[in-house]
């Protein structure tokens, strides 16, 4: 397979610094080669410019911190990857989650495409009902067309539909947001799903509830492994996926070979122990890739 690697080094999305250095920890932990070694074709495309929070005059407490900046992001990345031969299996690093705002329109180039969140949590506030205004925890809602206009309207009007989305360990959903969740129909599998189904089953039921779509994007949050596995993410929320669960569910969805696009995303070096954050999110891409035991 052809696979093209971009980079988004940005934090503007995050209540707390340090995910702009994802793509770099990711790099560091030996993503091409190792992706190499299972006989892809990779190219690192480098990274989108991203602003330098420093070299503006922007405060944390307000709504919507960083809109503009995070907005010329997005559409640098969704511009980059949209311009990739369709036949390319584009690698997204973050940066904050709210990458994925151009990342999933440009991996979709223009077609129909499904989304397997891979989170702890829903990323389906809208700026009113936000805690933080942290657009981090915003890109599904503005991937569907909700919130605000300008963030979801960075790739025209390409919306992802929500029967074409599917959520995987959750386990911090904030108020306001579950309601919306539930009203938009996204369908959800919480760590208490996760516990009583296995994670098998949900990898099945997610492929057949998808199964009227031949592209399948993955938005890998690291924070959906537990924090013992992947302890540097800036929002860490006990109870997650262990490294097992993260693995089985990677070639599980490998094995149904309709995966077209992935992003890594939330990996945060300076709360992370030795780069392991970065060390087992690559590992979880090869399983993605075709990596076997045997
Ligand atoms: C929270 C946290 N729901 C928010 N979201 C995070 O700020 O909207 N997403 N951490 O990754
Ligand atoms: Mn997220
Ligand atoms: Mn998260
Ligand atoms: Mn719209």
């Amino acid at each position: 397979m052809d696979i093209s690697i971009l980079g988004i080094p940005m934090d503007l999305g995050a209540g707390r610094r340090g995910v702009d250095m994802g793509a770099s920890a990711l790099r560091n932990a030996h993503l091409a080669s190792t992706l190499r070694s299972l006989g892809h074709t990779v190219t690192d495309l480098g990274d989108v410019p991203v602003t330098v929070p420093e070299t503006t005059d922007k405060f944390q407490d307000q709504g919507l911190v960083f809109l503009d900046e995070i907005l010329s992001a997005c559409s640098g990345t969704y511009q980059r990857l949209r311009d990739l031969d369709v036949g390319t299996f584009p690698i997204s690093l973050g940066g904050d989650h709210s990458v994925s705002m151009g990342t999933v329109p440009g991996a979709a180039r223009g077609r129909r495409t499904g989304v397997i969140w891979v989170d702890a949590h829903a990323d389906f506030n809208t700026p009113s009902s936000s805690p933080s205004g942290n657009i981090h925890g915003m890109p599904v809602a503005h991937l569907v067309g909700l919130g605000d206009d300008r963030l979801s309207n960075i790739a025209g009007g390409w919306h992802v539909r929500p029967e074409d989305i599917v959520m995987i360990g959750l386990r911090s959903v904030d108020q306001r947001e579950r309601e919306l969740v539930a009203e938009a129909g996204i369908k959800t599998y919480t760590m208490k799903d996760v516990d009583q189904l296995g994670i098998t089953r949900i990898a099945q039921e997610t492929l057949e509830r998808l199964s009227h779509l031949e592209r399948l994007h993955i938005s890998f949050d690291a924070d959906a492994l537990d924090p013992t596995v992947c302890p540097g993410v800036g929002t860490p929320v006990p109870g997650g996926l262990s490294y097992r669960e993260g693995h089985l569910l990677m070639e599980l969805f490998a094995e149904s070979g309709r995966v077209t696009s992935l992003d890594i995303v939330e990996v945060n070096p300076i709360l992370d122990t030795r780069n392991r954050t970065a060390e087992v999110m690559v590992g979880m891409a090869a399983s993605l890739l075709g990596q076997r035991i045997l």
